[in-house]
């Protein structure tokens, strides 16, 4: 123990000895997997500076191992815009996907061979993190790519993330450091949850990366920590002083700095042999500690990664192999009929339940009614069933073989299951839709997209709950989820005072503030989606603007299409709208516009045209950045223009700005400003 009375200075030493000598003994366990001390003296260093920092709170700064767990935060995650967006990947689901790739990089680069890097694709969630001259200080989800969540306290939790990078012998600290990789959670800790779910009657995950994300997106970060989540990094930006030659070396150098890196990781130097490794891997897979959902390829050599460059969407350096579905068999035991927000009637197969990667499935999609004609399937059959996109399972086909001539073709009724109203066929494809505003399960959808995130965000409100306030004819309409009342959702089963009176106050919480755009998004107005909604609010300003617009004022909002603007306009002249808009105001619903643009930022003043297609964000990223930032977005060029910022196949509009003598910036320029200013 030391000695209290030691001056300050000596004390400070200690603890910095502590906590080298504690990180050290944290990476040798949980990113090299190698304990290099046993259990109870790893405790007694640990209790050692507990007891050293609680005599002497001073001493106590934020990267101290003992400060994973920090307080709750209450509310919502505060956004964070990412410095350099966070890129998906494109995907090759067999070998001649693959060999299309590297024949591609072989032609834009010239070269007759190029060395790849072959790693696992984890199935967690993506998350980029920020050091400061060597403390970890900003942790944050991928979100769209561009923006994502501040879950900084709860990153924090991850044993195997260093709060503070570890010394390179010889090297200095960078000054920032910006590693990105995945948040996963192993098969024996998602069993672990599980089980210990399923003891307290909570619900069950349905995969780790479920399970991964709802534990990284808790309020609480003690809740997190025990949460047993773990983190490989994959990627990443150094500052330029830093110069690496690959790939591999990158992985290297954040391993050294503490990083945990995938041990699954293979230099190959021809597609033949990247096959092999895919290959392997995948037969693998099923044993592995963690979920992975395919095979990351990646051109090695860091400069020929820059000079390929991207595609609108995705870097031309790297892909991901897609392992095939996973596949079970199951039987047929009833064909039901889905009816969505839209009308649209999905017929779905009720399975004799069967486990299909990693969860339970006992319904699969039949996705229409040319699809169950095209392969043939019938009630009672045995068919193959896979997930495709990995959440909802379909049908891939039925072995007819297994018939015993008990199965039944389907037929589609004429008339909705829910309401009883005729179906009418999609003009525009092969689905078939109940037209019936006011049917019950289109009703449940509409209500449901209503309430949830995006829109009107109110949580405790799910499918059971909404199902059985429109069974009960409690809801009729979206207003009448304002005038519930605690006596009727008190009637209502699983719905006890605590669950009741969260409700209640949520609800009446929106009813004082709701932002008009998720408003709009809410309402669910055909083609209107969270982007056109923005655009209505900031265009058109408060409600009663927006529905009195002209098809003519609509449509020359930039961003907005002749479908979007007529479905609009339909949506605001119906006579049953006014009602509903009517009974919101009756309510006392008020709206929140978004915010006047504040003076003095830095773009404050600035006008921008985008054109051309960016590679490393979409347009409208790239007009919210500039928005938030103070500037304005403009569709057309003029003199009055600051900058002209242009992607990849700009046209026009970029010989218009050269006639014009305005500032052209392209991608590369526009990221330095930036990164100046974020
Ligand atoms: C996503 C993932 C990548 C890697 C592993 N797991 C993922 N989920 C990897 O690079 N090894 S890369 C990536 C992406 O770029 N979206």
């Amino acid at each position: 123990m030391v000695d209290v009375s030691t001056d300050l200075s000596l004390l400070h030493a200690e603890t910095m000895r502590l906590r080298a000598e504690i990180q050290h003994h944290n990476y040798q366990y949980y990113v090299l997997d190698q304990p290099s001390i046993v259990d109870t003296a790893y405790d007694r260093l640990y209790r050692s500076l507990v007891e050293l920092e609680q005599a002497h709170p001073e001493l106590i700064t934020p990267d101290s191992p003992t400060q994973r767990v920090g307080a709750k935060i209450s509310g919502k995650f505060p956004p964070v815009i990412h410095k350099v967006p966070l890129f998906s990947l494109d995907n090759a689901f067999n070998r001649e996907e693959l060999e299309d790739f590297h024949q591609r990089v072989l032609k834009l680069s010239g070269r007759e061979e190029v060395e790849y890097v072959v790693e696992l694709k984890i199935d967690g969630l993506a998350i980029s993190l920020s050091y400061e001259n060597g403390a970890f200080q900003l942790g944050a989800t991928r979100g769209d790519g561009s923006e994502g969540e501040d879950v900084t306290a709860n990153l924090r939790t991850i044993r195997s993330l260093p709060l503070r990078l570890l010394p390179v012998e010889g090297k200095e600290i960078p000054t920032w450091l910006n590693p990105c990789g995945e948040v996963y959670m192993s098969k024996k800790a998602f069993a672990q949850l599980n089980h210990e779910q399923l003891a307290k009657e909570q619900k069950l995950f349905a995969n780790p990366r479920n399970a991964a994300a709802g534990s990284l997106r808790q309020q609480d970060p003690a809740i997190t920590a025990s949460r047993k989540l773990d983190l490989f990094i994959y990627m990443g930006h150094l500052p330029p002083e830093i110069q690496l030659p690959t790939h591999s070396s990158l992985l290297a150098y954040f391993r050294d700095l503490g990083f945990p890196t995938s041990p699954h990781f293979k230099l190959c130097s021809s597609i033949d042999q990247v096959w092999e490794a895919c290959q392997e891997w995948a037969q693998i897979g099923p044993e592995l500690p963690f979920a992975i959902d395919g095979v990351v390829i990646k051109v090695n050599d860091l400069a020929l990664q820059k000079e390929l460059g991207f595609t609108s969407k995705f870097p031309r350096w790297a892909i991901a192999y897609k392992f095939p579905a996973e596949q079970a068999l199951s039987r047929i035991q009833h064909i039901s009929l889905q009816v969505g927000r839209t009308g649209a009637v999905t017929p779905v197969a009720e399975l004799e339940p069967v486990f299909l990667a990693g969860s339970l499935v006992s319904r699969a999609t039949l996705h229409n009614q040319e699809e169950i004609h095209r392969k043939d399937i019938r009630k009672g059959d045995v068919v193959v069933i896979q997930k495709a996109g990995e959440i909802i399972p379909e049908v891939v086909r039925s072995l007819p073989e297994k018939r015993n001539g008990q199965e039944e073709s389907f037929v589609y009724p004429e008339v909705c299951p829910s309401c009883a109203q005729s179906l009418t066929p999609d003009p525009n494809g092969p689905i078939i839709r109940c037209l019936n505003e006011s049917c019950p399960d289109r009703l449940k959808g509409k209500l449901q997209h209503f309430v949830s995130r995006n829109a009107m965000d109110i949580e405790g409100l799910g499918e059971a709950l909404v199902a059985q306030l429109v069974d009960q004819g409690l809801v009729k309409d979206f207003a009448d989820l304002f005038a519930l009342n605690a006596e009727q959702l008190l009637s209502l089963e699983r719905m006890g005072p605590k669950s009741t009176e969260n409700l209640l106050a949520q609800l009446q919480t929106r009813l004082q503030a709701v932002p008009l755009e998720r408003f709009l998004f809410g309402l669910g107005i055909r083609h209107v989606g969270k982007e056109a909604s923005q655009l209505l609010v900031e265009h058109l300003g408060a409600l009663d603007a927006i529905q009195r617009a002209s098809l003519d004022e609509i449509q020359s909002i930039h961003g907005i299409g002749p479908q979007i603007a007529e479905s609009t306009l339909q949506y605001f002249q119906s006579p049953a709208t006014t009602q509903l808009l009517q009974k919101f105001s009756d309510l006392g619903l008020v709206f929140v516009l978004p915010a006047a643009k504040p003076e003095g930022l830095p773009l404050s003043g600035k006008s921008f045209v985008l054109t051309g297609t960016l590679a490393a964000m979409s347009r409208p990223e790239a007009g919210e950045w500039i928005e938030k930032w103070g500037g304005s977005v403009k569709g057309t060029i003029s003199s009055k223009i600051d900058y002209v910022i242009v992607g990849d196949k700009a046209g026009s509009k970029l010989d218009k700005a050269r006639k014009l003598g305005l500032t052209v910036l392209d991608e590369a320029a526009f990221l330095e400003l930036m990164r100046g200013i974020t």
